[in-house]
């Protein structure tokens, strides 16, 4: 095996570089243009290029991460890149196949990887010949097909395109290996290239239903709206995503698989990978099951977003197997919970110790990922009124009892879980119910006190992003900047008078000993060391670190069933290198 090479250090965006779009601060209103994709909840993402002939390999080296970053990794050359594609001959693209997959899923829109930061586009272009029609054998316009693929099932199509970096061309950004960029005009790759190749998509390929743009990095405000300004005359319907840069756009991409912990306004989505890669990666093996992905996508949905999952073919066109598989299951229980997601929005409660919620009308539906104990499930929440409730089985729905309690209701469940995936029970309620007053804390759980839901005295909540392997992204909220002064609060109450166990998760990277904390309920305390959690002091390409969170037990306590307050202090200035995640009660 050869030797590796060294990554490349620094930013590949220039300068002031904006990587997501997460300057974006309006959120939408509803319209017509947008309700669809908003009722849709969750689509195919596809990533497809040269490096899914290369794989994740190059001279015998194989790296791990996300497989469309290869040409950036291996350092290669334009040049050397560009004979890729006399060997990219997908004889088994079956776009067909890919859309009946989709539709097996469940997902209701695709995009697809028109051209990605390498530069090569995947359908005929008149003003590069970098592209599948003129570049390679196969010498079809894969686009096209899939477009027409898409048209017969009735599945909205878009476009990913990366309108930033292109390592293929001298005046565009991120090839910082050689020198080709170094007399880079900007506005001559945007009047040449990126403007030229969105009116061929625009015009091509019939309705475009997303331009969804990426990285927009040192992108001005007057170059991202040449860009918008040419979708909308060309597909006013066609929704663009804010990575086109400058807080512009129609809705919100967060972060690279970023599933937030609270509700957001606006229309928004979370784009999410089936393993650790977006382009296919031959030794990358790590698919969520379809318990994740539904966790995933219903977390999200709770939030009031759009999830979409991507999948990576291979060189020959054909998207792994077992990935597949997995996205067929999803797709079975998504027919049979169908108004629980599609038209599905907002949790008015929030999450649970067990579970997510979402709603739809005047029904919520209650999404149970830890089966209660005793089948007893006690949903936090101030039901006014009387309240049916129904557990889904193959038969149809079955009554359930329902005991109304003080700031809850509780309901008799079997004593096992009828569906080894996830179980709904779909409740009927007239009137909206609200949250109860700070975290219900429940039994035979761990109960947990998230960074976003203190309150917070000197100390702040920050959303900390990391990359575990290259490219993979992590995202958390952290209380950070603690001070002496620090104080954070939550309010809770436990169901019923306990003994609990009281754990915090954090990471700090205070490596000459212990940071001593103190933890207040009421007139009983806890104190307790945060020992270094032995995190690396620098990430991947000198990118914010690789965070590394350990969870210590703080103590134990007897609590009484009334409202009260958790209280978080630090006793030492070096508390400073600690991120705190979350405070968790466990019984
Ligand atoms: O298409 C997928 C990724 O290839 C793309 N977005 C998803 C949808 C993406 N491109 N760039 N990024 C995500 C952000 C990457 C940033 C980094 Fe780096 C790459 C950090 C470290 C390596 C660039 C190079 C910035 C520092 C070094």
């Amino acid at each position: 095996m050869a030797s590796k090479n060294t990554e490349h250090e620094g930013c590949a965006f220039g300068i002031d570089p904006e990587m997501w779009g997460e300057r974006m601060t309006r959120g939408d209103t509803s319209d017509c243009r947008t309700d669809w994709f908003r009722m849709s909840r969750f689509g195919m993402f596809i990533h497809w290029g040269l490096y899914s002939e290369l794989a994740g390999e190059w001279n015998g080296y194989s790296y791990h991460g996300i497989g469309e970053w290869l040409q950036f990794r291996a350092r290669i050359s334009a040049a050397d890149y560009a004979k890729i594609a006399s060997r990219f001959n997908p004889r088994e693209y079956d776009p067909r196949a890919w859309v009946a997959l989709a539709k097996a899923a469940g997902m209701r829109y695709i995009i697809i990887t028109s051209k990605h930061h390498e530069g090569f586009a995947l359908y005929k272009s008149a003003v590069s010949a970098f592209n599948i029609v003129d570049a390679t054998p196969y010498g079809k316009d894969a686009l096209a097909e899939l477009a027409a693929a898409c048209r017969e099932a009735d599945m909205p199509l878009g476009f990913y395109y990366s309108q930033t970096q292109d390592w293929h061309e001298p005046d565009a950004f991120g090839n910082n290996w050689e020198d080709i960029q170094a007399k880079r005009n900007f506005d001559r790759y945007l009047e040449q290239k990126v403007l030229p190749q969105i009116r061929e998509l625009l015009t091509g390929y019939g309705k475009v239903a997303f331009l969804w743009f990426d990285t927009p990095g040192a992108i001005d405000a007057a170059q991202s709206q040449k860009i918008l300004q040419t979708v909308r005359e060309l597909q006013p319907d066609c929704l663009v995503n804010s990575r086109i840069g400058n807080n512009m756009g129609d809705y919100q991409s967060l972060g690279d698989q970023e599933i937030p912990a609270t509700a957001h306004a606006g229309m928004w989505e979370t784009i999410d990978t089936h393993n650790d890669t977006w382009g296919y990666v031959a030794t990358d093996s790590c698919w969520k099951g379809p318990r994740e992905i539904l966790t995933r996508l219903l977390r999200v949905v709770a939030k009031g977003g759009c999830y979409m999952l991507n999948v990576g073919p291979d060189g020959a066109g054909v998207i792994p197997p077992l990935s597949a598989d997995i996205l067929r299951e999803v797709g079975a229980w998504l027919q049979q919970h169908a108004d629980a997601v599609y038209g599905a929005g907002l949790s008015p409660l929030g999450d649970f110790p067990w579970g997510t919620c979402t709603s739809n009308g005047a029904r919520l539906f209650l999404h149970v990922f830890i089966w209660p104990p005793q089948g007893r499930l006690v949903v936090p929440g101030i039901f006014r009124e009387k309240v049916n409730a129904r557990m889904w089985s193959r038969q149809g729905g079955e009554s359930l009892e329902v005991i109304p309690g003080e700031n809850h209701i509780a309901l008799n469940l079997p004593m096992h879980a009828s569906s080894l995936l996830i179980p709904v029970i779909e409740l009927e309620c007239q009137q909206t119910p609200q949250p109860a007053p700070g975290v219900m804390v429940l039994e035979g759980y761990r109960n947990e006190f998230p960074a976003s839901r203190a309150k917070l005295t000197e100390v702040e909540c920050t959303k900390q992003s990391w990359m575990e392997k290259f490219g993979d992204w992590k995202h958390a909220d952290c209380l950070t900047q603690w001070k002496r002064e620090s104080v954070a609060e939550w309010r809770f109450k436990p169901l019923l008078s306990m003994r609990a166990t009281i754990q915090i998760e954090y990471s700090s990277t205070f490596e000459n000993g212990d940071t001593k904390w103190q933890l207040w309920i009421g007139s009983q305390k806890l104190e307790f060391p945060l020992i270094a959690s032995g995190e690396d002091s620098t990430g991947i390409g000198g990118w914010p670190r690789r965070m590394r969170f350990r969870t210590i037990i703080a103590g134990t306590l007897q609590l009484n069933a009334e409202e009260q307050c958790l209280r978080l202090v630090p006793l030492e200035r070096e508390a400073n290198a600690v991120n705190i995640t979350s405070v968790s009660i466990s019984t």
